[in-house]
């Protein structure tokens, strides 16, 4: 989906979300889905949306990886592709191990584990279709958000190495954690990937920093392990306003710095 400028002197600006590269965790096509339906229902009526759609392309990518989605509707437990390894005997790449960062290190080549990197970087056609597009809008794109579940955090890079990004103090997202908190009152820690998580390579939020696009987000949605991949229906609603809510202070703030 793309929600083109709206504003008629407005300058090149654009921002990158996607969901569901890993198919088990539901609550990311959703908040895809609840952040579409929140632009074309508020736009002119919630003022940071509209300021958002007058100032910037929007490019959102409901379902990243939509094989494993929908094996999971079967399988609720799968998180990779469901691309078929040379040897026939395993199946699946997690596609946020085969971007072209620091490529293999910390994960596995091997096809039968939950972190296969894949034969080569961007050797899986949906990794490869999202840098290709990446790549040609990358003097636009200023932000990208990819969105999984669940441990409510602010990932941002690097997560491949313990080295601190140049701009890490302009990536330090107190302001949405701090409004989630008074608006919704709930808890998300924010900090750089490998600290904060763990350390790993060959994802999409350091290989979209790599490439120039200086502000780089992994959220992880609700919850922080009480249901975990099963958050029940009734969750939903309150787990997409909130990540609607700092996906909307982040894009300002890049709207101001940038
Ligand atoms: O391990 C992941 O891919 C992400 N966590 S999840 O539980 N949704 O699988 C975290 C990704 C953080 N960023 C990088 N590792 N680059
Ligand atoms: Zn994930």
């Amino acid at each position: 989906m793309h929600f083109p400028r709206t504003g008629k002197l407005a300058q090149q600006k654009a921002m990158w979300i996607d969901c569901g590269i890993h198919a088990r965790e539901w609550i990311s096509p959703a908040f895809c889905l609840w952040f579409v339906h929140h632009s074309l229902s508020f736009y002119q009526q919630n003022s940071e949306i509209t300021r958002i759609l007058d100032s910037m392309d929007v490019y959102v990518l409901p379902v990243m990886n939509p094989d494993g989605y929908k094996y999971t509707w079967t399988r609720r437990w799968w998180r990779k592709n469901r691309s078929i390894s040379k040897s026939g005997f395993c199946v699946g790449v997690d596609l946020n191990r085969n971007f072209d960062v620091d490529w293999v290190k910390g994960s596995s080549q091997n096809p039968c584990e939950e972190i296969n990197c894949g034969p080569f970087p961007e050797s899986e056609p949906e990794a490869q279709a999202v840098a290709n597009f990446l790549r040609r809008h990358k003097d636009t794109v200023q932000l990208y958000i990819t969105i999984h579940s669940y441990s409510q955090m602010f990932i941002f890079p690097y997560s491949y190495t313990f080295d601190q990004a140049e701009n890490h103090n302009d990536l330090m997202v107190q302001e949405a954690a701090q409004r989630i908190k008074r608006y919704y009152r709930n808890t998300y820690t924010y900090g750089p990937g490998a600290a904060t998580l763990y350390p790993c390579s060959g994802g999409s939020d350091d290989w979209a920093y790599k490439l120039g696009i200086k502000y780089s987000f992994t959220f992880e949605l609700q919850d922080r392990g009480e249901y975990g991949f099963l958050l029940p229906p009734s969750h939903i609603s309150g787990a997409c306003n909130e990540a609607l809510l700092a996906v909307k202070t982040i894009a300002v703030k890049v709207l101001e710095k940038t």
